[in-house]
């Protein structure tokens, strides 16, 4: 069958301030269709891949409109879901026989909520579970003409119009039998890229190397809600590895991993084969404190890795104990340290607006971390994802967002009743100046240049840290929406499309 698997239209810069975006904005690739769609070609099937980073509606539009296809899979987080629907609107329109399924963060949180919204009737079927082999299970049965009656993890709807949720599907196991991604359905890869900074060489791309976590803080999103983390083999991570290298001139990965270290010695058994194989290869990874010790990370630094992330989160127990962390404030300074005698940078990110937490525990998390003394930090709002402990129980915890829109980290979603949405602003305005205005950190920045990656960031973060100075309330969430609507009033006419 023809399939379109695509991540409906956006711009990366709109959910951050003007003023920081530059020093801010990931533009990494939909590794969550990309499976999807590497399962769908094993199976036999045409697949076109369409990320929304860099297109329009109006050109998504366009490209099905061309394409012809029999099913389109439309991707959407909490944030994207007004424009997943009004994807799903507009190919409806043009022709009416396409089947269309939604997956992803917001379809697998919210199942019937989500498929019984007002809008939603332009969807066929949603799938609340990982899609790589519910999508190849709908499209058999949209090959053999029946309904979706028992397919794991989906909720369609019925000749008669009756909304059937199906039971969900068990974890997928056995992560090494999905193909790899096929990235050459994204055409260029020059186009992904982190902030300046956050690289050491380019061409770069994301990898997983395993699903879930071992943690379920309040906030956080996972598709399995069971603390169970499933790994790739070593030897199948670092064949993917390996194919980035020699049939895309990858030069550098981002393990976007919810936990990389989570088994220690399969980190170590990765390494070895990375060094072993002289892979030439730079890499970063994100850990729990407390997963790795000095001699695996002295054993990742000769695999190539140069950046580790560290969710540190605040500066106060009480508060890490809130939010289930499972980590001590000791453990993170220990990791940190640790880091940092490997060679490696430590990446710190925090959060203001835990439940119970005040605006004196947000200034003690500004003085943590400029204690900590990471080589880079991000303050933002916690925002508990639909799905999630506090969004579910919200009413013991404080105050949450009515529109999607807002579930960024930029955004203020969520207000605990011990603090107020001013003080969250300020605290990251306040956050930002004092880290980053230290003369210490930037002599050490200035000392640190060695490429033209490292001016670029040095100029970009300069031109942030001038607007902060500025004096202006540069995370002002009403600023970001105005640039929301913008974007929205300017969607271009479709209609010109329909046959
Ligand atoms: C990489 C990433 C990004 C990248 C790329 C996003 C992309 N195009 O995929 C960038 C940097 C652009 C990004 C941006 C944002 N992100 Co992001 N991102 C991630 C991250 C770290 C990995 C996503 C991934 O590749 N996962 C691996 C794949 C295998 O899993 P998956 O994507 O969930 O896909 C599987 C299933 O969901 C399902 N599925 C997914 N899509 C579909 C579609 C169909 C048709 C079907 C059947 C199934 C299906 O099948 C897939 C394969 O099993 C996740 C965290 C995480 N661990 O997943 C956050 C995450 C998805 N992001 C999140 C957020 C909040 C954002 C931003 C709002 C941040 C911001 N800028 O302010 C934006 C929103 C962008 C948007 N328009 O929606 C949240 C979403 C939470 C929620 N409930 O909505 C997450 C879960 C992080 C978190 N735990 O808080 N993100
Ligand atoms: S915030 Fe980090 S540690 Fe906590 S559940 Fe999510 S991925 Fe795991």
């Amino acid at each position: 069958m023809k399939c379109i698997l695509l991540f409906p239209a956006w711009n990366p810069y709109e959910t951050f301030s003007k003023h920081t975006a530059e020093s801010q904005v990931n533009i990494w690739p939909p590794l969550g269709i990309l499976y999807i769609a590497g399962n769908l070609i094993r199976a036999g099937h045409s697949v076109k891949v369409i990320d929304g980073s860099f297109n329009t509606n109006y050109d998504i539009i366009q490209q099905v409109k061309d394409f012809r296809p029999d099913f389109v899979g439309i991707s959407s987080t909490t944030y994207a879901w007004k424009s997943a629907l009004q994807t799903a609107k507009d190919i409806k329109a043009l022709n009416s026989n396409i089947h269309i399924t939604v997956g992803g963060a917001y379809a697998i949180a919210q199942r019937e909520k989500a498929f019984k919204d007002d809008m939603a009737i332009y969807i066929d079927s949603l799938c609340y579970t990982e899609g790589e082999y519910v999508t190849l299970q709908i499209l058999n049965r949209l090959e053999n003409k029946t309904n979706l009656s028992n397919v794991l993890g989906t909720i369609f709807r019925d000749e008669d119009g009756r909304i059937i949720t199906n039971p969900p599907s068990p974890p997928i196991e056995n992560l090494d039998d999905i193909p790899f991604p096929p990235r050459f359905l994204l055409g260029n890869l020059n186009k992904y890229v982190s902030p300046p900074g956050t690289y050491k060489r380019l061409p770069m791309t994301t990898m997983f190397t395993s699903r879930g976590c071992s943690n379920l803080c309040i906030y956080c999103f996972q598709i399995y809600r069971d603390r169970h983390i499933r790994y790739r083999s070593p030897e199948n991570v670092v064949s993917e590895i390996e194919e980035c290298i020699n049939k895309y001139g990858i030069k550098e990965i981002k393990f976007l991993d919810d936990q990389f270290a989570g088994d220690y010695s399969r980190v170590e058994k990765i390494c070895d084969l990375m060094i072993e194989k002289k892979l030439d290869i730079t890499w970063y990874a994100s850990i729990i404190a407390g997963s790795v010790d000095l001699p695996l990370l002295k054993k990742m630094k000769r695999a190539g890795c140069w950046a580790i992330l560290i969710g540190a989160e605040t500066g106060v127990q009480k508060n890490l104990d809130t939010i289930q962390k499972n980590v001590t404030l000791q453990q993170i300074e220990q990791t940190v340290k640790w880091v940092k005698q490997a060679k490696i940078k430590p990446y710190t990110p925090f959060m203001f607006g835990i439940p119970g937490e005040t605006y004196e525990d947000g200034l003690k998390t500004i003085k943590f971390a400029c204690k900590l003394n990471p080589n880079y930090v991000d303050f933002n709002a916690l925002t508990p994802f639909p799905g999630t402990t506090i969004y579910n129980n919200y009413t013991k915890y404080g105050t949450i967002a009515e529109d999607s829109n807002d579930y960024t980290f930029q955004h203020v979603a969520f207000v605990p009743y011990t603090m107020t949405k001013e003080q969250i602003i300020k605290l990251r305005q306040i956050a930002f100046k004092r880290f980053y205005s230290r003369p210490n950190y930037i002599l050490k920045k200035l000392f640190e240049v060695r490429s033209i990656y490292d001016i670029k960031a040095l100029l970009k973060g300069g031109i942030s840290l001038f607007w902060i100075w500025a004096g202006r309330n540069i995370f002002d969430p009403d600023e970001m929406k105005r640039k929301e609507t913008r974007r929205i009033t300017n969607r271009r006419d479709i209609k010109k499309y329909i046959d």
